[in-house]
């Protein structure tokens, strides 16, 4: 029988570039499915199908993506936050979804595919980013529920990521996961400070949940008998729970963080089930997410008009990044740097 072992060894002979010779496939197959099987993590040397690759690039790049659109409708507010301590948090938080950013294109990176080669594809509409950030922020309180909501319905999504079977995309995970719950509850107590305030400030905190609970809960997907890669994720285990599954969680997890908040949530089938445990809620206009995802939705283009400007204003930073990489390899022809930078010109 194929063990992980097995499954190292075949990864390890396919690195090294000797070409799997007839039968050995089968094998590498097998010894990967044992591993999968067997809870153990998949790392990039390591042979995989190449179905496995296009998926996680897939699924690891439009997140990615996300993170870094994600900081534009953020960053809107930070010039207007209402306080010194208000401000600070925001640029925090804006500067860490960058980071997130990061962390996963180098995810994306160990699967053998390039930063330059993602970010084209994002800027061209050739690659997604999520639902959620093309909507506008159109008051201080978007602040508050994007942060209890959306960074919200984030954490719910990615904690069961923690354990994908991708090894550096589970250890991203973890980081992110720990950033965003600090945003989750940074965005909950923006909102419980404008809740208990003036009746004026009440109602923008209302408005702001009325306008993204919807949106929120598309983030998770569509619903599972429309969502073309599950089933498959799932087996490989990328996905542990389906795009339902994890919307239910966030809606039982909401409810009585809502009732807390003194704030509504904007759907009046939203009802305890005594006999399924969860709560039953509305309809989900799938066809406003369908709009989105087509470049319909409020902010679309916006969004990534700005976003291409600011790759095409970095490009200096780039250059000069790459030149003192460049220096440092010459003067320094044993570094790390060096190597690296020996190893992209080879
Ligand atoms: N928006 O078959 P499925 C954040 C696409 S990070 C746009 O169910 P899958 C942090 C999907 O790509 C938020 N497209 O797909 C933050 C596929 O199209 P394709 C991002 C969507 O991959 C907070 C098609 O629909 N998080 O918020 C969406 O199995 C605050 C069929 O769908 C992640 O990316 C959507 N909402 O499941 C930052 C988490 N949903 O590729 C700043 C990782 C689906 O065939 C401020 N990703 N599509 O052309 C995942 O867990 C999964 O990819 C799902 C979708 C669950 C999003």
């Amino acid at each position: 029988m194929a063990t992980a072992a097995a499954h190292r060894t075949a990864g390890t002979q396919r690195y090294d570039g000797r070409e799997a010779a007839e039968g050995e496939q089968d094998a590498y197959q097998r010894a990967f499915d044992a591993a999968v099987a067997a809870d153990e993590r998949i790392e990039p040397r390591d042979w995989m199908p190449e179905a496995y690759r296009a998926t996680l690039v897939r699924q690891i790049a439009q997140h990615a993506h996300s993170e870094i659109i994600g900081m534009q409708p953020e960053a809107n507010w930070i010039t207007r936050a209402p306080s010194l301590r208000r401000k600070a948090i925001l640029m925090a938080k804006v500067q860490d979804e960058a980071g997130h950013g990061l962390y996963l294109y180098s995810a994306a990176e160990t699967l053998g595919t390039g930063r330059e080669e993602l970010l084209d594809k994002l800027h061209t509409g050739r690659q997604k980013y999520s639902s959620i950030f093309n909507y506008p922020t159109l008051t201080w309180a978007d602040v508050g529920a994007i942060g209890w909501l959306v960074d919200g319905a984030a954490i719910t999504n990615q904690v069961p990521l923690c354990r994908c079977s991708y090894g550096p995309y589970a250890r991203a995970m973890v980081r992110v996961c720990k950033e965003e719950s600090f945003h989750q509850r940074q965005g909950y107590e923006l909102l419980l400070a404008l809740s208990r305030g003036t009746p004026e400030q009440h109602a923008m905190a209302q408005d702001a949940v009325d306008r993204w609970w919807w949106p929120s809960l598309m983030m998770f997907g569509p619903p599972d008998d429309e969502s073309a890669h599950s089933a498959q994720s799932m087996a490989w285990k990328i996905k542990r729970h389906s795009n339902d599954e994890l919307r239910q969680r966030f809606v039982d997890i909401c409810v009585p963080q809502a009732e807390s908040l003194g704030l509504t949530l904007p759907d009046p089938d939203l009802k305890w089930n005594e006999d399924r445990g969860q709560h039953d809620f509305g309809a989900i206009d799938w066809s406003e997410f369908k709009e989105v995802l087509k470049g319909n939705g409020p902010c679309n283009e916006q969004r990534i008009t700005q976003r291409t400007r600011a790759h095409e204003e970095g490009a200096w930073v780039r250059e000069a990044a790459a030149a003192h990489a460049a220096k440092h390899s010459r003067e320094n022809p044993e570094s790390r740097e060096s190597r690296e930078t020996g190893a992209q010109q080879a």
